[in-house]
């Protein structure tokens, strides 16, 4: 998978060659770009953002560098780009939302700042792949750098290969639409707490019943929307 993304602050992906998804580069799974937006900017200042037409609080972030930037990805990729705009605006990020896109082959994320992007440029970029404005939640954030770099970790650990041992994946939160069981390891008792008497037990049936269960009564109380659908 190769993922593009244009942002203002770079810097702030530097944390992502870490760990898993570095080793999801270094390994080749995935290719991962960061360019600066104001590499398309020609003027002395590397203006990116101008005050709305209309007129309102804060700055807009003007569209030429962005189609700039858009026109320069898009050119020599083997596959039409999915274009992601972080906003809090957009469609929420769900598990179900990082496998489809861990299926694609090409994604652009454009990360936004101030009080948006021009309209125009989600038009203009639907010329040249699929565009997605994808929320994290209902809460604000001050840029889209922070919700790409979440979305891009949930992808990225989806890419065959990049978790070492795929089972680990299924049995997870979300994945099949309930919050994960709990877990326990050794001591069997610490400061006077006890591991629950039937994961010592060795009887499988039992253990997976209770896991289930353990499933269900944390999906009711913490996350009962989950359980409406
Ligand atoms: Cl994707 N962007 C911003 N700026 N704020 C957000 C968000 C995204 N998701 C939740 N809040």
């Amino acid at each position: 998978m190769r993922i593009d993304v244009l942002s203002i602050f770079p810097s702030y992906f530097d944390g992502l060659t870490l760990s898993l998804l570095g080793k999801a580069r270094d390994s080749g799974l995935l290719e991962l770009h960061v360019r600066d937006l104001r590499e398309w900017t020609s003027d002395r200042h590397r203006t990116v953002d101008d005050t709305p037409y209309g007129g309102g609080a804060g700055m807009v972030m003007k569209p030429e560098p962005w189609g700039l930037a858009l026109d320069e990805l898009a050119t020599g990729a083997s596959a039409v780009p999915t274009i992601i705009f972080p906003s809090p605006a957009g469609e929420v990020f769900t598990q179900a939302k990082a496998r489809e896109l861990a299926a694609r082959e090409h994604l652009i994320f454009g990360c936004g700042r101030y009080e948006g992007i021009d309209e125009r440029v989600f038009d203009y970029a639907a010329t040249i792949g699929e565009v997605r404005l994808i929320s994290l939640g209902d809460y604000v954030l001050n840029g889209g750098e922070v919700a790409t770099m979440a979305m891009i970790e949930a992808i990225g650990r989806l890419i065959p290969g990049v978790v070492g041992n795929p089972e680990s994946l299924v049995e997870e939160s979300h994945e099949d639409g309930l919050l994960e069981y709990p877990s326990y390891t050794k001591p069997s008792i610490w400061r006077d707490r006890a591991v629950p008497e039937v994961l010592l037990s060795g009887n499988h049936a039992r253990i997976a019943a209770w896991r289930r269960e353990q499933q269900l009564e944390r999906t009711r109380t913490r996350r009962p929307d989950l359980l409406d659908g």
